[in-house]
């Protein structure tokens, strides 16, 4: 009887343990393992806010307040300023921007789940526009734009309970709205579960927006808005932060291996959705439109404009990591480029190259574009030297012209003819803007050898930077010296070669 009973216990144990074996999850854990549902807004009400109000700490992008640590329900004072201000959209050119605490995005706000937010929208008195705020951790309709309709120089107040954790846009929704977003009037609200988030080492704020200036990519000066080009869905710039290079050089994002970084990303629009990528990085997590689950092993991530969505990574091997939109023309032509920096020791077994360089990120390798800047505010001074358009336009080669004729402009054997020394420049130095604009195609000779081959037309840079990089080219290498001017340039790019290339 005994026996009997034990064997009956033993097989009972195999068929416990068998599903186990085969990787199964056992029958009542299968049930918990279930996606289960936080309740939404309908949970979402803790009861009424105790203790002292808190005043929410508000960071300019790139950080993030910490964690509010919180284990109960509280009133959170929100005090946000609308600033309008010029501020440099790319190096040596401005644009009127309007903001939310005077940064592009707008401050971020960290509360919890349950929270009661008093907030308090200030339009300072220098303003010219009306401005408001939508929060899309709001519940309620506008997500709160008809009680902060705020003139130049008031303040209003009105208060949310903050029902659904998540991570959510906040925007101006004033008309015209698309033009207010584009200005740069938008941010990020991190409504955090009430367990809070995991503990990462590094956090950091970046948010997407689509730019739309008059002028041309990187035309120097102040930039008006236009919004034919808002309309068209056509932007100049796309960015990050605000800013061209607001992450690159000195501004790069920091980290170290064996660190794992959760990345706060927001898309601003107006218009574009963004295919957020890091090259080099996978995503161990993404919380996929700021929402409660996380998808696992992402390489590329889409956020819709007026979304955001968290990330999260461990850092394995030292380098530079490019933050881009994957629509790689806003990344490498309109500005939508940023790096984050990994510290530490290489770990060959993991990867064995170098680090990223040149090939990627072009002319954002560099620190910064101070030459480009500093020429620029001399033309418009009408004292422009030969000196100062060397500079700038040696800064414009790298990463425009070097990939094909090297930094040293000796070109590679029978592909890229050199620059170096080149009898063609010589015969003719007012070629040089014209080569740059209109491209090359056909049999050329330079120095004795024979290419055949296609330069595609550069019509994309402005005539200040075909100017630039004319004038360096014929000072640099032996070649016999001379300047380009902008007037040069501007007849360049209006008289069209037989020989001029259609591209690739
Ligand atoms: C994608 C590769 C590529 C890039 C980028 C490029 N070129 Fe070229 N370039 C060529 C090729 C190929 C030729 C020869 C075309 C032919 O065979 O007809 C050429 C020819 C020239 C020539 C005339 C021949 C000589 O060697 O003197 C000049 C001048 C020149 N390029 C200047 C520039 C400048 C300045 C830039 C940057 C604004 C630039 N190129 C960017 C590929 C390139
Ligand atoms: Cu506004």
């Amino acid at each position: 009887m005994k026996r009997v009973f034990r064997l009956l216990a033993l097989s009972l144990a195999i068929a416990l343990a068998l599903p186990a074996c085969r990787g199964e999850a056992p029958v009542d854990s299968a049930a918990s393992a279930k996606p289960e549902e936080t309740g939404g807004s309908a949970k979402g009400d803790f009861g009424p806010p105790q203790g002292q109000p808190v005043e929410a700490i508000l960071t300019a992008p790139p950080l993030v307040p910490p964690a509010t640590g919180r284990t109960a329900p509280a009133k959170v004072i929100v005090s946000l300023d609308v600033v309008e201000k010029d501020m440099e959209i790319s190096e040596g050119v401005t644009y009127t921007f309007w903001t939310f605490g005077g940064t592009v995005p707008g401050s971020f706000i960290r509360i919890r789940q349950g929270d009661t937010v008093e907030f308090h929208l200030r339009n300072m008195p220098d303003s010219k526009m009306p401005h408001n705020i939508d929060l899309h951790g709001v519940t309620g309709p506008g997500g709160g734009a008809a009680s902060s309709f705020t003139a130049p120089g008031h303040v209003s107040r009105f208060s949310f309970k903050a029902l659904n954790a998540g991570l959510y846009v906040y925007h101006c929704a004033t008309a015209p709205v698309g033009m207010h977003v584009a200005n740069g009037m938008y941010g990020l609200i991190l409504v955090e579960p009430p367990e809070g988030l995991p503990k990462v080492d590094k956090e950091y704020y970046v948010m997407q927006g689509d730019f739309y200036t008059t002028g041309k990519y990187r035309e120097k000066g102040h930039q008006p808005f236009n919004m034919e080009k808002a309309i068209d869905e056509n932007p100049t710039y796309v960015l990050f932060n605000g800013m061209e290079g607001s992450l690159t050089g000195d501004k790069a994002l920091k980290t170290n291996v064996g660190e794992t970084v959760r990345l706060y990303v927001g898309n601003g629009g107006p218009n574009l959705v963004s295919s957020f990528h890091v090259i080099g990085e996978i995503f161990d997590k993404v919380w996929y439109e700021g929402g409660t689950r996380f998808q696992e092993n992402v390489q590329t991530t889409l956020i819709p404009a007026g979304g955001a969505a968290m990330m999260e990574f461990h850092m394995e091997v030292p380098g530079s990591y490019v933050l881009v939109d994957h629509s790689l023309f806003r990344a490498f032509n309109k500005g939508a480029l940023g790096i984050l920096k990994a510290d530490g020791a290489e770990n060959k077994a993991i990867y064995s190259g170098k680090e990223v360089d040149a090939v990627y990120i072009g002319d954002r390798a560099q620190p910064n574009m101070q030459a480009v800047s500093a020429a620029a505010s001399s033309a418009k001074a009408g004292a422009l030297s030969v000196e100062e358009q060397i500079q700038a336009g040696k800064a414009l080669f790298t990463g425009t012209c070097s990939t094909c004729h090297q930094a040293d402009g000796t070109g590679m054997a029978g592909v890229f003819p050199p620059l170096a020394a080149s009898d063609y420049i010589k015969a003719d130095p007012k070629a040089v803007p014209r080569v740059i604009l209109h491209g090359l195609v056909g049999p050329v000779k330079v120095n004795g050898k024979d290419y055949n081959s296609n330069m595609p037309p550069m019509s994309q840079l402005t005539d200040d930077e075909v100017a630039n990089i004319s004038t360096y080219v014929l000072n640099s290498w032996g070649n016999p010296g001379g300047r380009v001017t902008k007037a040069d340039a501007a007849a360049a790019r209006a008289a069209k070669p037989a020989n001029a290339s259609e591209g690739h």
